[in-house]
């Protein structure tokens, strides 16, 4: 069994609503460390990054605070890096959603050099697959995907040591709901597997899952990157950009069941927590009981 390894990036700069900054700190609060030791878990946070503070400013050639959500993922990139050297699990705590850009970048050079196939399952209501071209935002949170299949900014492209860090069918979204006019030309173009809610609605949760999953071998690392916007606002209210109708609470821990399943969880993202928006602390808590899913709690296994 792996040690688990916290990376707290506490920050805001993708977004256009602020409070995700504070996002590692509520999930500490909702007790994600005691909750994975009471799973045996050898659990280490290490704390929160350090990246400039957020100067909420206008776009610039499209972007919004390039500079700042460079440095962020500079240090995102490098501590998972460390994370994986060392051989243990990194969990990264957002911050928001643009930090993945820097984990998955991290997670594709270490697996390309261990020869694994990377696979990540991408939980979020957009596609977050944007580019300074046509994002109506600037916002750098709706680019990732973009900026690791090799799209967005030169910044930010090509971390992983190859221009794109995953191919389109090296990844799976699930739960999406809200894509803006050109990232949907963007998402044929690409040939990306989007199990939008109409999938989840007609298929159910558990077909769309085995879908999802159905390539999962002893060489696969699988990377979970998951916006808690993806839940229905109706259980996770503190998110900065929610959206209505996305999966139950019910839905999404069978989901993360399955992924357990597959014991091929090799690192996660958990993002988009906004404690600002929040209730008591809610979507932090629901936050930590899928966390203890994905690492394999169930209710009548011991
Ligand atoms: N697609 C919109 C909104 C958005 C994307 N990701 C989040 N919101 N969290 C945009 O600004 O790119
Ligand atoms: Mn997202
Ligand atoms: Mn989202």
């Amino acid at each position: 069994m792996k040690n688990i390894s916290l990376i707290g990036a506490p920050t805001d700069v993708g977004a256009s609503v602020r409070g995700a900054g504070m996002g590692p700190d509520a999930l500490r609060v909702a007790g994600l460390v005691e909750a994975l030791r009471s799973q045996k878990f050898e659990v280490q946070d290490l704390g929160n990054l350090a990246g400039p503070p957020n100067p909420w400013a206008a776009p610039s050639g499209g972007l919004r605070h390039l500079e700042e959500v460079t440095a962020w993922n500079r240090a995102v990139f490098d501590a998972v890096a460390a994370v994986l050297a060392a051989g243990d699990f990194p969990l990264l705590m957002g911050g928001d959603h643009s930090v993945a850009i820097g984990s998955i970048s991290a997670v594709a050079r270490h697996c390309r050099a261990e020869r694994k196939h990377l696979r990540v399952l991408w939980f979020d209501a957009h596609t977050d697959v944007n580019t300074e071209a046509i994002s109506p935002s600037g916002n750098l949170h709706g680019m990732p995907v973009a900026c690791l299949l090799g799209h967005g900014p030169q910044a930010l492209v090509g971390w992983s040591g190859e221009r794109a860090a995953l191919r389109p069918e090296d990844m799976d979204f699930i739960g999406i709901r809200s894509v803006d006019a050109d990232e949907k030309e963007a998402i044929r173009l690409l040939g990306l597997q989007v199990f939008d809610m109409r999938h989840i609605d007609e298929h159910g949760i558990r077909n769309t899952m085995t879908e999802a999953l159905h390539d999962i071998d002893e060489g696969t690392h699988l990377h979970v990157s998951f916006d808690l916007d993806c839940l229905d606002p109706m259980d996770a209210p503190g998110v900065g950009t929610g959206v209505r109708g996305g999966p139950t609470y019910r839905e999404m821990q069978l989901c993360m069941e399955m992924i357990a399943d597959t014991g091929r969880l090799g690192s996660l993202d958990v993002v988009e927590i906004n404690p600002a928006l929040d209730v008591r602390n809610r979507t932090a808590e629901l936050a930590v009981e899928f966390v203890q899913s994905l690492f394999g709690a169930s209710t009548l296994a011991r």
